[in-house]
């Protein structure tokens, strides 16, 4: 009798009843331009932000920079103690290149700048929280542009220089590394459609170079720890990929085709070469970019091509699969005369956007599809045979309201769709950051899309910083390993949901 009332609720429970295991592990990130200021501090080279921003000020919606941002180059040790109170077992930073390495090459490397990540480390290792490091947030140093960034192949061998003295350097207290963040969207952005850092508008060319150029360095930087570190300092060493998830327009053949391509040209992209079986780009797209290319007559593919040996360093080259998911779009087909060829979009060849009935963000593509996270989690399980994920990013912008309860929604929604995914679907995941820690420097959006759940004052010159609403909550989802609607933190009104 009593099993069978077990079995009765087991089937009747719902996804509020799920609890996160018991060795999940939550956090929250920032980066280092969007958060750190201190643009040119004690001995810091220029990157590639601090050069768009100041010379190109009317690509920034509010024409501000990350000059200042919220200050935590000065800030980090207090801000350690809002990362106690909320309860995270980690905190998400990225490393400044040129902090490091002020003119990107490892020849001369700042002291401040070795000085300021140290105490980072300490202060949060001091105060029990595990340091997650980023390598690379999209702030190349401005030297490694003026030799043309990513696209240049020396790059790679230049950034594994840079994972050097990050490995030798902070390697005995860091044991959780990302090599990129979102190489999906900073080689897409920098080299093809001019929205993010350098900005320059490309045809189908700069990006996959970009992009050949990422996989080449991540896969050496991956076994350079491997060989020379890992035995001593036992860390491990991955990589963040972003999608949306994308959902075929209606149950069309040529839709569930288009969604399935989409995903393949934007995110298998990276994650084929480092997570298949096989290696190398995903067929589909090698395919696809052959012929588009050879239409129009190049001589060869658009896309390089790896080398036998390039594809098995940089098969299996991650411990674990970090992932970014915001948002999700429906895809159909790209209507024939739509898009000028050559361009990554007429490569991909299909058109995706969002229901007009989906909430929206302060950030226009930000829809609030929270069903989609678990189709991406279980499609990522049935492509790369169930790895590892640990959710790098998830996260919601509104205005910067204090009683936040849009986010509050978002991050429950979501929060519930990923317990069912490891519950129902047997999603292998491991741990989850918000997006995020503070708010701060929205790119191309300046000040203006906050995704913090702690509110920064930027008109105050201390950057004083006050917890939402959101903090209290996330800080309830860790203390009790569950999500609940009800709660209501003190001094705040209660959301209608
Ligand atoms: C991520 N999109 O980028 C980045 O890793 C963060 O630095 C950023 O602040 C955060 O998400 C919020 O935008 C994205 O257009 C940038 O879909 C753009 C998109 C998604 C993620």
């Amino acid at each position: 009798m009593k099993w069978l009332l077990v079995l009765i609720y087991a089937c009747t429970s719902y996804a509020e009843d799920y609890v996160f295991p018991p060795n999940f592990q939550f956090g929250v990130a920032t980066a280092s331009y969007q958060v750190e200021g201190g643009w040119n501090a004690s001995g810091k080279g220029e990157n590639i932000w601090d050069v768009l921003t100041h010379n190109r000020p009317e690509l920034i919606y509010d024409q501000s920079n990350g000059d200042i941002a919220c200050d935590t180059y000065n800030k980090a040790i207090t801000d350690v103690q809002l990362l106690k109170s909320l309860g995270v077992d980690f905190y998400r930073f990225s490393f400044s290149w040129s902090r490091i390495l002020p003119v990107g090459t490892s020849n001369k490397i700042n002291p401040d700048g070795i000085r300021y990540y140290n105490e980072l480390i300490d202060e949060l290792l001091k105060n029990g929280i595990k340091p997650f490091a980023t390598m690379f947030h999209w702030d190349l140093p401005q030297p490694l542009q003026e030799i043309g960034g990513w696209p240049n192949p020396v790059v790679a061998d230049l950034f594994v220089d840079y994972a050097n003295v990050l490995f030798e350097h902070f390697g005995d207290r860091v044991k959780d590394w990302i090599t990129f963040n979102e190489p999906a969207v900073f080689c897409g952005g920098g080299y093809e459609d001019g929205s993010k850092a350098p900005a320059y508008k490309g045809n189908g060319f700069g990006v996959y170079l970009c992009a050949h150029t990422v996989l080449r360095a991540h896969g050496k930087a991956y076994r350079l720890y491997e060989s020379k570190y890992k035995a001593s300092q036992g860390g491990r060493v991955g990589i963040t990929l972003d999608t949306y998830w994308f959902e075929p327009s209606s149950d069309k053949p040529e839709d569930i085709e288009a969604g399935e391509i989409t995903i393949q040209m934007n995110f298998g992209w990276f994650a084929h070469p480092i997570y298949s079986k096989e290696g190398d780009y995903p067929s589909v797209m090698k395919e696809r970019i052959a012929e588009k290319s050879s239409t129009e007559g190049f001589p060869r593919s658009r896309l390089p091509e790896f080398t036998p040996e390039e594809i098995e360093e940089i098969r299996g080259s991650s411990d674990f699969f970090g992932l970014n998911h915001y948002t999700t779009n429906k895809c159909t087909p790209l209507p024939a005369g739509w898009g000028i060829p050559p361009s990554q979009w007429t490569d991909i060849g299909t058109m995706c956007y969002y229901e007009t009935n989906w909430e929206i963000g302060a950030s226009s593509w930000l829809a609030v599809v929270p069903w989609g996270f678990r189709k991406l989690l279980v499609w990522i399980k049935n492509e790369y045979n169930n790895p590892e994920v640990i959710i790098t990013e998830n996260g919601f912008s509104d205005k910067g309201e204090l009683n936040d309860c849009r986010r509050i929604n978002y991050y429950n929604t979501y929060l519930e769709e990923l317990l069912k995914a490891i519950h129902e679907d047997g999603c292998n995941i491991s741990g989850y950051t918000a997006w995020s820690f503070l708010d701060n420097f929205e790119w191309m959006r300046g000040f203006t899309e906050k995704f913090g759940v702690i509110y920064v004052d930027f008109d105050d010159p201390d950057r004083s910083r006050t917890p939402k609403m959101s903090y209290y909550v996330y800080k309830n989802i860790l203390a009790t390993k569950r999500v609940d609607w009800k709660f209501t933190p003190d001094s705040f009104n209660e959301c209608e949901f």
